[in-house]
């Protein structure tokens, strides 16, 4: 009897020995993290790839800092949610994984990732433009823009923008984790933004099963072996098990 693709999934996923997975916004979105390019991803008429920028930092740090400070606000009051869970449990049951994230939201770590990538960096962490230092800051009153604690510089939210390049030891992590696993499932990412989105062509090239879920198609679907269609909320706890 022929499997369905979420038993395909589900069994390959039971199988694989080496597991990569690759998240993005929609993994968020039930917890009610707004997307970037979904409803509700426009802040005050700005467009992240416009304010999420160095460019628009040193023209206006208070003006992003609103903006983050408005983000932090909302996510303080998210709660992981079942997709979450579901790949904190897969990760519990496979002997070599590595969860990749674009997501900057901290959900992952608190629904019992041990080392998720956070290939974006991460909103409760902050750096100093000044002195460098760097440290998590998780008070929501911040002004806008906040100043640092060792030397009263600018500080600015320890996160990758636009035009500027990851953290090339976890961009390396990224790449080598999508070349070595036998299946690699992505998650809730519109695959736009690169270099993250191109990891699960690195994983497919390499020989690996590639599992997409996602509410819609993406660029990514057309090379995927198994595209499910459907909210990360309710699918991965079925795929996991
Ligand atoms: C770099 C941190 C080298 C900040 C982010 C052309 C012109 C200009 C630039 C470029 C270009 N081509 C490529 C680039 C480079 C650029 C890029 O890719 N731009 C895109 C917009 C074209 N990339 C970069 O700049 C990267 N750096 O390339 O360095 C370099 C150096 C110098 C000069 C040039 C190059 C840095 C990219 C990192 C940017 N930082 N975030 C912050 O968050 O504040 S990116 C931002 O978008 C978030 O991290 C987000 O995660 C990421 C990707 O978005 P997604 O996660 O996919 O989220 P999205 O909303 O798009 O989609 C959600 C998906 O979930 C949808 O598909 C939806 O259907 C689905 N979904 C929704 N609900 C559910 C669901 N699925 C399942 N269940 C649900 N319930
Ligand atoms: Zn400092």
């Amino acid at each position: 009897m022929d499997l369905t693709p979420d038993q395909m999934a589900a069994q390959r996923l039971a199988q694989a020995q080496r597991i990569a997975v690759l998240t993005g916004a929609g993994v968020s979105a039930e917890s009610g993290v707004p997307t970037f390019r979904g409803p509700g991803g426009l802040w005050e008429s700005h467009r992240p790839e416009d304010l999420a920028t160095p460019q628009a930092f040193s023209r206006d740090p208070a003006l992003v800092w609103r903006w983050y400070n408005w983000r932090r606000g909302l996510m303080a009051k998210c709660e992981p949610n079942p997709a979450h869970h579901a790949l904190a449990a897969l990760e519990r049951r496979t002997p070599q994984f590595t969860l990749l994230t674009q997501n900057i939201d901290g959900l992952h770590r608190r629904a019992g990732s041990q080392a998720p990538l956070e290939m974006h960096g991460n909103i409760w962490w902050v750096r100093c433009m000044d002195c460098g230092a760097r440290y998590e800051e998780r008070e929501l009153e911040l002004p806008a823009p906040p100043t640092c604690r060792e030397c009263g510089g600018l500080l600015r939210p320890h996160v990758v923008w636009f035009g500027e390049s990851l953290d090339p030891r976890i961009l390396g992590a990224a790449w080598r984790a999508a070349a070595r696993c036998e299946v690699m499932l992505v998650v809730g990412t519109s695959a736009v933004v690169q270099p993250a989105a191109g990891l699960a062509s690195v994983a497919r090239q390499a020989g690996a099963f590639v599992i997409e879920v996602n509410l819609e198609q993406t660029p990514n679907s057309a090379e995927v072996h198994v595209s499910l269609l459907g909210k990360a909320g309710e699918i991965l706890p079925e795929l996991v098990g």
